[in-house]
């Protein structure tokens, strides 16, 4: 039962938060955007730009933040030139396997894990939140059911540039998939020789690249929602699945505190909840920025110096309207639309 003590402890502990939050607050150079009482979108690394575009056909009508955070990332995941849906790169094995998840501001959610050869993997999950008892589909599961509910069955064919990339990883990794003659059947083992660099956190031609989108919304009626899409890490094992469709690593949603996404390296971000200990360092009264930031360094003791090898971006907007990212590596950047602003901001980073 919440009684009086209770009550009292926990106005005790929000007043603290608060006060400590002001204080980041006060340190804080993302602090600055503070939009409250209007909707905003904002979402990860460049292709942020169209996808928030998306959203704001809704969001500038008044529509919900979840509609709005369903079409502006169905923008970038039907691009075929970009790095999320269907055109991106593949598993070693020359798969696309796409990860989704939606959130909404009363903590309904959907995801949908290993989906193939379905456009738009972020309405099924949607789909999923919907119209099942459950929260997460995977793999030829998710795929029956992104049929049933009417969602063509695209051809499995890699884009061209996802051929070349492709192509290009198996001459430097010397992957051969096995056969394993006793069982007749493809040997998922690791080949000892060369299972080649992953790709999300890989440093080309001098930037951290990246495959991943990632919005959370507010809209008029002061209502938070998120999404987030991806191929996933380039060139996985067949059936690896990151961050991005699991609740609480790659995005959560509490609609009393605010929102946040993740990108980078899926597997450093499950270990510690990382989108939802974002949340909850914005419920101790950390601005967007330091609880993003904060949830980095949780990483960077968790890797020591390994972190230097990897890069993770987190992204959040709170209730009041206010955003901030930090990443582990430079380069990390968001896209913001609001009713004043359209813009990219390039996110603060621990190296
Ligand atoms: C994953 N977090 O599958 C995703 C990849 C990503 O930018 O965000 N890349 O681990």
């Amino acid at each position: 039962m919440f009684n009086r003590r209770k009550f009292l402890q926990s106005s005790v502990f929000s007043s603290l938060g608060l006060a400590l939050g002001r204080k980041a607050w006060a340190n804080d150079p993302g602090a600055g955007h503070l939009v409250t009482g209007s909707p905003i979108v904002i979402s990860t690394w460049d292709a942020g730009i169209a996808a928030n575009k998306g959203a704001w056909e809704i969001l500038g009508r008044n529509g919900r933040a979840l509609d709005a955070v369903e079409a502006g990332v169905m923008v970038t995941e039907a691009s075929q030139n970009c790095c999320v849906g269907l055109g991106a790169n593949p598993d070693r094995d020359g798969f696309v396997t796409l990860d989704a998840c939606i959130m909404d501001e009363f903590a309904n959610c959907g995801s949908v894990a290993f989906l193939e050869r379905i456009k738009h993997p972020i309405s099924v999950a949607r789909r999923v939140m919907e119209k099942t008892p459950h929260v997460m589909l995977v793999g030829i599961g998710a795929q029956q059911f992104a049929v049933s509910e009417g969602f063509p069955l695209e051809e499995q064919k890699l884009s061209d540039g996802a051929k070349n990339s492709y192509e290009n990883w198996l001459r430097k990794s010397e992957y051969k998939p096995v056969i394993n003659i006793e069982n007749s059947k493809m040997n998922t083992e690791t080949p000892k020789s060369g299972p080649g660099p992953f790709a999300p956190s890989r440093f080309d031609n001098g930037e951290w690249n990246h495959d991943t989108i990632g919005m959370v919304a507010m809209d008029a009626m002061g209502n938070l929602s998120g999404s987030c899409t991806t191929s996933g890490m380039g060139f996985k094992m067949r059936g690896r699945v990151g961050d991005s469709p699991i609740i609480g690593a790659g995005l959560f949603v509490d609609n009393e505190v605010g929102a946040a996404t993740a990108t980078g390296q899926g597997e450093d971000v499950i270990r510690m909840c990382g989108t939802h200990t974002v949340v909850e360092l914005m419920r101790q009264g950390y601005s967007p920025e330091q609880a993003c930031k904060r949830a980095v360094e949780r990483i960077i003791k968790i890797k020591g110096d390994k972190a230097k090898a990897i890069q993770v971006g987190f992204l959040a907007l709170n209730k009041r309207g206010e955003i901030g990212g930090y990443a582990i590596q430079k380069g990390f950047s968001y896209a913001v639309k609001s009713d004043t602003q359209e813009k990219m901001v390039q996110a603060g980073s621990f190296y």
